[in-house]
């Protein structure tokens, strides 16, 4: 039977950035006729991916749940204490368990899709079940080229430590850009990324959430082979779109889309650095003072911790004081728990966006038309932040970086901010790109059509 219905293994890993874009492929492929399982890992890092997990499947009865029950791992052992490269690593360690989660799987999987950071374990177990494997890369294409020159570039330069990294045919990537953990080689964060680059060749496919015309020469670099030679096809499928009509417990969705609905079109910047990391507090009164004297009306999730199931919190009250709560709080809104980004981004009172610029969020904004000005701090977040700029989504400015000694100052983020929102032709251009691509016939549809109609075949 030719046209067999393909049946597609999700093997996600850790935290809310890889995760959504699993959900988001999932629910898309579930309504083109596949059938889908998805399998989570758990205890999960952070009660956000928990939440999520359980919404998704109760909003998809028709998607199989596989779950898979991880021991943690000391993390003095593995000298690291970030907990969310040690769940990859504990996840990594797992692959040994694919076999009798997959065994009964009915009908026989077609594909499996494989999250990056779990690829070079994940890979060849599925490979040995006779399964083809594809990965859905979670950040832009940029960073796959960086992930797939990264074994080249170790194994030739002669120095000790990482310096700028010229990718063939896609771009320089200045140290200052290259993720603070690559730069040296005993993190375990810098083991997992050179195994997962030289995995990459034992891919059938890669499937990135990106489109051509925001990332042309990253995309053409990788397939014509520049790269690395024996790159897989990478397809372009992005953007993914938010999933529809999940309802996530513990959201406060109501009161922040509220106090959008009272402001004018376009007249918002909204603010998160994502939910990782906590900024310095110094640096957290700075950017109020900026956002305040912007003049600009402004939503704010204010993050002071890693993990949102950490223990140590601090007030908004105690980082900000209630005497500037209580000055802007007819042009501000100011919020420290998860907000349902994608809605916020959507909302027609949302012009502007200051943002980690990871890969997801980044997405989401160009997706509705928002405008970025990236504030990259860590990991994949400069080399994303480059590519914001490059494909005319947004603007960054290099200089600003979160490891400075001195916090960026109020006056240049007011000032930023401002250009920000007078950069009106930026938006334009980012929505009609990203709505072509993913309409029918566009290019992300035409490559995730491609990819379906194989795995029938
Ligand atoms: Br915070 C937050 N609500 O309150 P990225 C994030 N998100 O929906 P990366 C919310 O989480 P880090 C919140 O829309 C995006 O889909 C957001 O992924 C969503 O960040 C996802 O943007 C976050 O790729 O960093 O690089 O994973 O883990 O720090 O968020």
């Amino acid at each position: 039977d030719r046209r067999r219905t393909p049946h597609i293994v999700f093997l996600a890993s850790s935290g809310m950035g890889h995760l959504n874009p699993f959900l988001r492929l999932a629910a898309q492929l579930s309504a083109r006729d596949c059938r889908v399982s998805l399998l989570t890992t758990h205890p999960t890092v952070s009660a956000a991916e928990e939440r999520h997990v359980d919404a998704f499947f109760a909003a998809f009865p028709g998607v199989r749940r596989l779950d898979l029950h991880l021991p943690l791992l000391d993390p003095s052992e593995l000298n690291c204490a970030d907990p969310f490269t040690l769940r990859f690593e504990s996840i990594r360690r797992s692959a040994h368990l694919l076999p009798r989660v997959l065994a009964d799987a009915s009908p026989p999987v077609s594909a499996a899709i494989v999250d990056i950071s779990v690829a070079s374990s994940y890979l060849p177990a599925v490979a040995e079940m006779g399964i083809p494997s594809y990965i859905l890369f979670i950040s832009c294409a940029a960073m796959l080229a960086l992930c797939a020159y990264f074994p080249t570039y170790l194994a030739t330069k002669n120095t000790f430590g990482v310096g700028d990294i010229d990718i063939p045919g896609v771009w320089r990537v200045p140290k200052s850009s290259v993720p603070v953990v690559l730069h040296d080689q005993n993190q375990l964060f810098a083991k997992q990324f050179l195994e997962n680059g030289q995995a990459l060749p034992k891919a059938n496919g890669i499937l990135v959430n990106t489109l051509h015309a925001w990332e042309p020469e990253a995309l053409a670099a990788l397939n014509e082979g520049k790269v690395t030679p024996d790159m897989p096809p990478v397809l372009a499928i992005g953007p993914l779109l938010p999933v529809p009509k999940m309802s996530v417990e513990g959201e406060s969705v109501s009161a922040t889309l509220a106090w959008l609905d009272r402001q004018p079109d376009r007249s918002v910047v909204y603010v998160s650095f994502g939910n990782r990391t906590g900024m310095q507090a110094e640096q957290i009164r700075e950017l109020g003072i900026g956002l305040e004297r912007s003049g600009l009306r402004f939503l704010w999730v204010v993050k002071s911790k890693v993990v949102d199931r950490a223990e140590v919190e601090v007030g908004l009250e105690e980082l900000l004081g209630e005497e500037y709560l209580a000055k802007i709080k007819d042009r501000g809104m100011v919020v420290k728990d998860w907000v349902e980004q994608a809605e916020i981004l959507r909302h027609r009172a949302v012009g502007g966006f200051l943002s980690h610029c990871g890969w997801n969020s980044v997405v989401e904004a160009a997706l509705y038309g928002v405008r970025i000005l990236g504030w990259p701090m860590g990991g994949d977040q400069r080399v994303s932040a480059a590519a914001v700029a490059r494909g005319g989504l947004g603007i960054w400015v290099e200089g600003w970086s979160w490891q400075a000694e001195e916090p960026i100052k109020a006056e240049e983020i007011s000032e930023r901010l401002k250009d920000l929102m007078a950069a009106e032709g930026l938006r334009a251009s980012a929505t009609t790109m990203a709505a072509a691509a993913a309409d029918v016939g566009g290019t992300s549809y035409q490559e995730l059509t491609h990819f379906t109609e194989s795995l029938t075949l």
